[in-house]
């Protein structure tokens, strides 16, 4: 077997990669360690940045969106039990974010692959990569109980924090900066109507975080800040809404409609990035080379910056023969993730409750929230990070 690009992984930064560059008439092929199912099933993100939704459009997977997803001019921050309105769209210049589940993201760009008839390889076994370092990389794997060899100019390792990709450089190439948070945010998911259909909710409560969005007008999507230590079957669904309630304001948590949950998760809260992006012929994007506490909503949305970037850097070097775009695909990613990764870390720190946050703390928060709100300066910094810094 032979591609131009080989891309490991079928996820939301795998799949928009490789409409990016059939678009431009560049081969490639996906290998997936799950099956389509599997990759479909993970309840994930659900706020996109214009820049996202554009890219998804411009490759012809934009149709589902325009007609289900949900603009979003403004969000909300609750602390002192009452919410305040920022107004995102008057702050920048117009723009919007949209609600629109990571699931459905990956659904739509699934089927417009299919119907471009492209190679996508699931389920595939033992993906190893190898003679990265030359101009002739290979990818091996088992299918269907065979080995398989997929030669190719390219890899690109678009195969999550836990892929092979990034695992594979040698540990003295690589250098890799990390904050672990202690808390993780439980997750439900309910076939009820959001409770602020309009904007997204960020909570900052003595009992910890909360955060109330949603998929679509009928499903929300709501998280309370947890201990790492708590199982998911600690928590009945009673339990879960009211804890969202005792964190949300009065009025909010009266007008809550609340349901049984048709998924509830534990996840863990991580600021990671890897340095550089790229290795020989190996380039890494999205969850592979970073990781962002998701408070910001930005994960999905860098997977996307960086195939944009990479997807350009492809098209130089094919189109124009030229190596610029792939030499400087690292530092060209690499600058928009960390201000990413900055501002993720910021509105984490202003909303959870940490283990030393005393009453100081607390008080400092909420002296910062308040500025927040009532300084047009810096709820301008933050309507313009949270729309997403231009591409
Ligand atoms: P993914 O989605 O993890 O996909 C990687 C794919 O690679 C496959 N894979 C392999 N394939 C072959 N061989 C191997 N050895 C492989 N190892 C792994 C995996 O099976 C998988 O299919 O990474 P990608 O494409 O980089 O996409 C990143 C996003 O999924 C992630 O950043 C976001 O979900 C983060 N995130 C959010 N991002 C946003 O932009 N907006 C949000 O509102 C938002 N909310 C969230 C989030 C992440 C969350 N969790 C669960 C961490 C909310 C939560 C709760
Ligand atoms: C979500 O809808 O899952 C979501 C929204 C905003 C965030 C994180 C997750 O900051």
């Amino acid at each position: 077997m032979r591609t131009q690009v080989a891309i490991i992984g079928a996820g939301p930064a795998g799949l928009l990669l490789g409409a990016l560059l059939h678009k431009a008439g560049i081969d490639n092929i996906i290998i997936e360690r799950q099956s389509a199912d599997y990759v479909l099933g993970r309840i994930r993100a659900g706020i996109l940045e214009q820049g996202t939704v554009n890219l998804l459009h411009e490759v012809g997977a934009g149709q589902r969106l325009a007609a289900g997803g949900t603009p979003h001019h403004s969000i909300e921050l609750v602390f002192k039990n009452q919410r305040h309105s920022v107004d995102v769209t008057g702050l920048t210049g117009g723009k919007v974010v949209t609600a629109y589940g990571q699931t459905e993201v990956t659904r739509d760009l699934m089927d417009a692959r299919a119907s471009s008839g492209l190679t996508t390889v699931y389920e595939a076994g033992d993906v190893s990569i190898h003679d990265f370092d030359s101009a002739q990389p290979k990818v091996r794997f088992m299918q269907d109980g065979q080995q398989q060899e997929l030669a190719c100019d390219f890899i690109a390792g678009c195969d999550g924090f836990h892929g092979v990709c990034r695992a594979s450089v040698p540990k003295n190439a690589i250098h890799e900066f990390e904050r672990v948070y202690p808390f993780g945010w439980l997750g439900v998911l309910a076939d009820v109507p959001p409770v602020s259909p309009h904007a997204i909710v960020y909570g900052n409560h003595e009992r910890g975080f909360s955060l109330c969005s949603m998929r679509s007008l009928t499903r929300s999507r709501y998280y309370v800040q947890c201990p790492m230590t708590d199982k998911v079957e600690q928590w009945s669904d009673a339990a879960f809404w009211d804890e969202l309630r005792l964190r949300i304001d009065p009025e909010l948590a009266e007008k809550m409609v609340t349901g049984p949950s048709i998924e509830k998760s534990i996840a863990p809260l991580r600021s990671f990035v890897a340095e550089p992006m790229r290795f020989g012929s190996l380039f890494l994007a999205g969850d592979a080379a970073h990781i962002v506490p998701p408070t910001g909503a930005k994960g999905l949305n860098l997977a996307a910056s960086d195939v944009k970037y990479l997807s350009d850097a492809f098209i130089d070097f094919y189109l124009e023969k030229s190596m610029a775009g792939v030499d400087g695909y690292s530092q060209r990613a690499l600058a928009r993730v960390w201000k990413a990764e900055r501002f993720s870390w910021s509105l984490t720190s202003l909303l959870h409750r940490f283990p030393d946050t005393d009453g100081f703390g607390q008080k400092i928060q909420e002296a910062e929230l308040d500025y927040l709100v009532h300084s047009s300066a810096a709820s301008t910094a933050l309507a313009e990070n949270y729309v997403g810094l231009p591409l």
